[in-house]
């Protein structure tokens, strides 16, 4: 059952501001097309929480890092119709279908909570490929063990502790697997011409048991690689003033990045 909570599509004119002209989008970045009409949406956490029993919520005028991309790739997978307009039925399948593992929901465990199941799930179903896996030969091993191990940071486990095994079965069937990322010393102030407007990025952490700490949108502002993202510290959808290597570097926590890129689907 999908609660279409609010479906507010922030329009906002193109950012051009005084010294900081934004790349005009490559063409085919749809998606940062999208998440441009993003900005400005306030930072909002645990959209999703609070959601018993576990239903499709969709809120496009609150955003935390991960929803933000969620929605900006659904929207872009779905056709745009003649009118421009996209099918809210299309949407919210496959807004389902990167949540979900397999598009299934079956309670709060069916949800993908590491990003690293999230990726797996979206390449298995065909509609993101792991370019960093083709590109970069630095891997790290997955060790997870976050939720487990702080239940009491998710009021779904709190409030059901008989769910913090299925989520250690989860983690420990996911865990020992390596995965390719670019490192914060080797990434390029100018990123690389394989990472594209538009892609998304998945900032890497060293935190005990967790795979990733942030995501956002490639976005290159005057030749250098940054992001929009929705900003915890900004509370609200903003395109870094800095670079990517340098917010990687403000943050002993960030250890680098994986870069994934919508497929285009064969309308069905
Ligand atoms: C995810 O956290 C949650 C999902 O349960 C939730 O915390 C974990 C392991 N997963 O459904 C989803 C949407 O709210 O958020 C994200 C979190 O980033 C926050 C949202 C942010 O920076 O705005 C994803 O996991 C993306 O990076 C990590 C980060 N979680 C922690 O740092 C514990």
């Amino acid at each position: 059952m999908i609660r279409i909570r609010k479906y507010g599509l922030v329009l906002t004119l193109l950012l051009v501001a005084v010294g900081q002209t934004v790349a005009q989008p490559k063409e085919g970045s749809k998606m940062l097309n999208i998440a441009m009409r993003y900005l400005d949406v306030p930072y909002v956490a645990h959209t999703l929480e609070g959601n018993e029993p576990e239903e499709l919520v969709v809120n496009c005028d609150e955003v935390d890092c991960t929803t933000l991309v969620e929605y900006v790739l659904a929207e872009s997978l779905c056709p745009t119709q003649p009118n421009g307009d996209i099918s809210e039925s299309t949407f919210g399948e496959y807004l389902q279908r990167i949540r979900y593992r397999n598009g299934e929901i079956r309670g709060y465990e069916s949800r993908l909570h590491y990003i690293a199941e999230w990726i797996n799930n979206g390449v298995k179903q065909g509609f993101i490929e792991d370019v960093t896996e083709a590109r970069s030969p630095e891997t790290q091993k997955l060790q997870l063990s976050y939720m487990s191990d702080h239940p009491q940071l998710y009021s779904a486990l709190a409030n059901h502790p008989e769910r913090v095994a299925v989520i250690r079965q989860i983690e420990q069937a996911l865990s020992g697997y390596s995965f390719h990322y670019v490192s914060k010393e080797t990434l390029p102030i100018h990123g690389f011409s394989w990472i594209q407007n538009g892609d998304i990025i998945a900032i890497t952490t060293n935190i005990q048991g967790l795979d990733v700490a942030h995501l956002g949108i490639a976005i290159y502002v005057e030749g250098k690689l940054s992001l929009l993202h929705a900003s915890s510290s900004e509370k609200k959808v903003v395109v870094s003033k800095v670079a990517l290597k340098q917010m990687l570097a403000s943050n002993s926590r960030w250890t680098g990045i994986r870069v994934l890129r919508m497929k285009e689907q064969t309308s069905r």
